[in-house]
């Protein structure tokens, strides 16, 4: 069993059981001229979660611990975007419109894709889904079922939004998950500190919040072999 120091106390799990699970580091989010921009966001801000998560992911790979990446967004044909998504902020710009990297939030566009630095690679599951959960029309819980996983590190964007349902469709579905703070950015301060603080209240209501200088050490204990 292996500990992490974390809040509101110290997160144990056996690496067997354990993934990564690094939510929608794409372009669309963390770059100008997509989804994130299109909402009127200042998208630099979520820049200062790819290093963490970059030597999180490097680490978790070295370990052989599972590892699985999700990305938002629609089938070309926008069959599986709600009509409530798609007008939601009277944007002039919105989802399935032409943007600076492709059509925006469409599976196979550039803008869709996550960003070369988190690029995954063979072996590593990338879950597309229609919504912010991780869970919901996906295949990610029997992606997670068919490994024996029952405890998430969490990483990504946005943590109010993506991070958060996806953490919360977790708890609900009976998994532990911990929230690396710094692996994890928002487009709004006060809401990354407010949805951390959300997470780890009451007894870790939803989960446990700790960071990668607390993680790393632990991850790079493991030394798991390839199935
Ligand atoms: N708008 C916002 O903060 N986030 C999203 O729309 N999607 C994700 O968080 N991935």
């Amino acid at each position: 069993m292996l500990v992490v120091p974390a809040e509101p106390y110290e997160f144990t799990f056996e690496p067997e059981s354990v993934a990564l699970v690094i939510i929608d580091m794409q372009r669309d989010f963390v770059y100008p001229g997509g989804f994130g921009a299109a909402l009127g966001n200042d998208t630099s801000l979520l820049l200062k979660a790819v290093e963490p998560t970059k030597r999180v992911l490097e680490a978790a790979r070295k370990s052989g611990i599972y590892i699985v990446h999700t990305r938002e967004g629609h089938r070309s044909d926008l069959a599986d975007l709600w009509p409530a998504k798609r007008v939601r902020g009277k944007l002039k710009t919105t989802i399935g419109d032409v943007g600076p990297m492709g059509r925006i939030l469409v599976r196979g566009e550039h803008g869709h894709d996550i960003i070369d630095e988190l690029k995954p690679i063979p072996g590593e599951p990338v879950v597309d889904k229609p919504g912010k959960g991780a869970f919901y029309a996906t295949d990610l819980g029997e992606i997670l079922r068919a490994r024996n996983i029952r405890q998430l590190i969490v990483c990504g964007v946005t943590t109010e939004v993506c991070v958060t349902t996806s953490v919360r469709e977790a708890n609900d579905r009976g998994y532990d998950c911990l929230v690396l703070e710094d692996c994890v950015a928002s487009y709004f301060p006060e809401f990354q500190d407010y949805a951390l603080r959300m997470i780890k209240a009451q007894g870790g209501i939803f989960g446990w919040v700790s960071s990668s200088a607390k993680v790393l050490p632990v991850i790079e204990k493991i030394h798991l072999k390839a199935p």
